[in-house]
């Protein structure tokens, strides 16, 4: 979360994005399917220059959906959690984005059930992007923080959540994120797909 590929500072952003691009080339090292990254984050500058770190969020994610192409990986956009001042957090931010990117990137989503929680919007977030999900997060938490519960822990409807999934047609992974809990998270989780 302190990498931020939103810097309005350049040479910041620079260091961000080449740090992103080491671990890019990493993972197709390592034969990675997919490569997942966070948003950029706005700064103290905003309230000077409203919107800077959106723009420099969109040219990061240019520069690393060119990056992923060279490298044969596939770059996976996570929504952002809340509090945190993410630049993409909301399923009206994602829109915005596909708007302004104007079809020039073909832009896929790692979406996180859990920080989709925080803003009420899991439902909405399968509903509007059913097609550019390709990796799921899940993990709980109340609703109010990000806790990365275990599943069943907080308020989160996990039957709810793989029925949506299922309807969307999603059959990508889903990765398990809570802190705590793990096996048992796991457990309930293959009951749920069973
Ligand atoms: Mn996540």
């Amino acid at each position: 979360m302190d990498v931020n590929i939103g810097s309005p500072y350049e040479p910041m952003r620079r260091f961000a994005l080449r740090r992103h691009f080491r671990s890019m080339e990493a993972a197709a090292r390592i034969g990675a399917s997919s490569w997942v990254f966070h948003p950029g984050l706005r700064t103290g500058v905003t309230y000077y220059y409203p919107g800077v770190e959106w723009r420099k969020t969109l040219q990061s994610i240019r520069e690393i959906y060119r990056k992923a192409e060279e490298l044969g990986i596939e770059a996976l956009l996570e929504n952002g959690t809340e509090p945190v001042p993410f630049v993409l957090k909301k399923v009206e931010d994602f829109e915005r984005l596909l708007s302004d990117l104007k079809g020039d990137v073909d832009l896929k989503l790692a979406f996180d059930v859990g920080h989709a929680n925080l803003n009420g919007q899991i439902q909405d977030f399968v509903k509007a992007f059913s097609g550019l999900i390709k990796h799921v997060h899940v993990h709980d938490n109340d609703g109010k923080s990000d806790l990365h519960l275990g599943l069943g822990r907080g308020t989160v409807n996990w039957p709810e959540v793989i029925n949506a999934l299922r309807e969307a047609g999603y059959r990508g992974p889903l990765v398990v994120e809570s802190v705590e809990n793990v096996w048992e998270s796991l457990v309930f989780l293959r009951s749920l797909l069973a």
